[in-house]
C-alpha cells in the first residue's frame, strides 16, 4: 500500500487550506471558551476567537512556549476535564517538573492513525514485525508509535529501551523487520552487533524509523550500511502530540508534516516574525484537532525549513528539512554560534571516523574552550600514534576552516564514550556549572 489515507495526504492544497481554516477557528474558540490562561493571553492582545477570518490570522494570536507548560502545571491549560482524559504523557526538561499533556480518545486515535501514516510513508504494513525500541511510559515514543504499528496491522514487539543483548536477540530471533529507536541507540544495537559476530544479513531488517534526537544525514547512511535498513527521520514532540508529527517517505527529500492535524509556521526566534518557505527558523505548531490540551502556537525551538513543493512520492503535504537544532542548544563558543550537529556533519564528512562524539565546553582565564572527544575508529591501530596524530590534527583543522573556532580535539578509545539507550547527551558546558 502507497498512502494511509490517500484523501488527506495527497489534499490540492487550496482544499487543505480550507479545511486548515476550518479546524483552526474551532480548535481557537474551543481553548477560548475552555483554557482560562488562553483566554486570558487573548485578552491581553486584544484578540477574538472571530477574528480568526483567514489562514493568516493566526499571526495575530498569542504563542505558547515550554514556559506556559511549566506555569500552568498539571492541568491549567488542558481543554477538557479530567473525566474526557484518557491518557497523560510528560517530558522531562533539564531541571524541575516534567511538563504535562493530557490526550483524549479522541486525540489518541489522532495520532495513532498519523503514526499509521508515518510507517506506511516508511513502507510498512500489516506483514511486518516492528521493533519498538524506544521507552514506553511517560515518553511519548514507545506507547505512540506501539499505537500507530497496532493500526496498521502489523506485529508488534514493544521491546521498549535497554537491556541491548535482548533486543539483538529479539531482532534475530523473531525476524524484526522495522527497528524504531532514537538513531544514536540504533548505532549502538549496530556496534553490538558487530561485536556479537551477527551480521547483517542474519537480520531481516528493512526499514529503521529514527528521531527523537537531532542527526545528520551522515549519520543515517552510517546507519543504513551497518543494519542494512533504510534509515527514516520521524519527528515530533510530546507537546504537539508525540512521534508522528513528520516523517520522510520514501523518497527521502524532507519529512513530510501531517498539515490537516499539524499547521507549521516558521519564525525568526529574535522578532518572532514569521518566515517566507525555504528560510530557516524556528518551527511554531499549531494543533487543529487535538483537544486535551489545546496547542496554539506552540514555539517548539527546533530550527528547520519547509517547503510546500508537491513531493514526487505523490504527496502534497509540506515537507521539512531535517532538524539543523534547537536555538537552546545553540552553543556560543568566543562569540561563535555552533550547533552540535555541525561537528557531527564534519566528523562523518571526514569518511574514516567514528559517529560517536562528545563536546565539552569550558572558561579557562576567560576564554571559551571547545574540546571535541572523538572515539578512535575500530579499524585504527591503537599504536598507530603518528596515524592517530595525522587524524586529530585533520578533524581540529576541518572544523576550524567549517565554523571558523579552533578546537581540541581528543582521541578516546572505541567504546569508550557512554552510550544511551533512549536519547544522546552530546554536549557538557562546563561554563554553565
Ligand atoms: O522525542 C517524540 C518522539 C519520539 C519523536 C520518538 C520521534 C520519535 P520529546 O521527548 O518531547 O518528544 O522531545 C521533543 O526532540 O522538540 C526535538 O528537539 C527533538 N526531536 C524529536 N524528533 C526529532 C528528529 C519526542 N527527528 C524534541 N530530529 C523536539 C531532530 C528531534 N530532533
Amino acid at each position: 500500500m502507497k498512502y494511509w489515507d490517500e484523501k488527506h495526504e495527497c489534499m490540492d492544497r487550496k482544499e487543505l487550506e480550507r479545511l486548515q481554516l476550518f479546524r483552526l477557528q474551532k480548535t481557537v474558540a474551543a481553548a477560548y471558551q475552555s483554557v482560562g490562561p488562553f483566554r486570558q493571553k487573548m485578552r491581553d492582545k486584544g484578540v477574538l476567537p472571530g477574528d480568526v477570518k483567514t489562514l493568516e490570522d493566526i499571526r495575530l494570536l498569542p504563542f505558547m512556549s515550554k514556559q506556559d507548560l511549566r506555569d500552568y502545571y498539571p492541568f491549567a491549560l488542558f481543554g477538557k476535564p479530567l473525566s474526557e482524559i484518557a491518557r497523560i504523557h510528560a517530558s522531562s526538561g533539564t531541571t524541575g517538573k516534567p511538563i504535562v499533556i493530557g490526550y483524549t480518545k479522541n486525540d489518541l486515535d489522532i495520532w495513532s492513525e498519523v503514526v499509521a501514516r508515518c510507517l506506511t510513508m516508511v513502507g510498512a504494513d500489516k506483514n511486518d514485525i516492528i521493533q519498538i525500541s524506544y521507552g514506553y511510559g511517560l515518553f511519548t515514543g514507545g506507547l505512540g508509535l506501539h499505537d500507530g504499528a497496532g493500526k496498521i496491522g502489523a506485529a508488534v514487539i514493544p521491546a521498549s529501551s535497554g537491556n541491548s543483548q535482548r533486543q539483538i536477540m529479539l531482532m534475530k530471533d523473531l525476524g524484526a523487520t522495522v527497528l524504531c529507536c532514537t538513531p544514536s541507540y540504533a548505532l549502538y544495537l549496530s556496534e553490538l552487533l558487530a561485536e556479537f559476530g551477527v551480521k547483517k544479513e542474519d537480520l531481516k531488517l528493512k526499514y529503521a524509523v529514527l528521531g527523537a534526537e537531532a542527526w545528520t544525514s551522515g549519520m543515517a547512511r552510517e546507519i543504513e550500511q551497518r543494519l542494512g535498513v533504510s534509515a527514516h527521520n520521524i519527528y515530533g514532540l510530546t507537546e504537539v502530540i508525540g512521534p508522528g508529527v513528520a516523517i520522510e517517505c520514501q523518497a527521502g527529500q524532507g519529512m513530510h508534516i501531517s498539515e490537516d492535524h499539524f499547521l507549521v509556521e516558521v519564525i525568526d526566534p529574535e522578532t518572532e516574525e514569521v518566515l517566507p518557505d525555504g528560510m530557516t527558523g524556528e518551527l511554531v505548531f499549531t494543533c487543529l484537532t487535538k483537544e486535551g490540551t489545546p496547542t496554539i502556537r506552540y514555539r517548539t525551538r527546533d530550527l528547520s525549513k519547509i517547503t510546500k513543493e508537491k513531493c514526487s512520492c505523490g504527496r502534497t503535504l509540506a515537507r521539512m528539512d531535517r532538524i539543523m537544532g534547537r536555538s537552546d542548544d545553540m552553543l556560543t563558543i568566543r562569540g561563535v554560534n555552533v550547533y552540535p550537529s555541525q561537528i557531527e556533519s564534519v566528523l562523518l564528512d571526514m569518511g574514516q571516523t567514528s559517529p560517536n562524539y562528545h563536546l565539552v565546553v569550558d572558561r579557562v582565564n576567560n576564554l571559551d574552550i571547545l574540546e571535541v572527544q572523538m572515539e578512535i575508529p575500530g579499524d585504527l591501530a591503537l599504536d598507530g600514534i603518528r596515524q592517530l596524530e595525522a587524524l586529530a590534527v585533520g578533524i581540529r583543522r576541518k572544523i576550524e576552516q567549517t565554523l571558523g573556532i579552533s578546537c581540541k580535539v581528543t582521541l578516546v578509545e572505541p567504546r569508550s564514550l557512554p552510550r544511551s539507550e533512549g536519547k544522546a547527551k552530546r554536549v557538557t558546558d562546563r561554563r554553565k556549572m
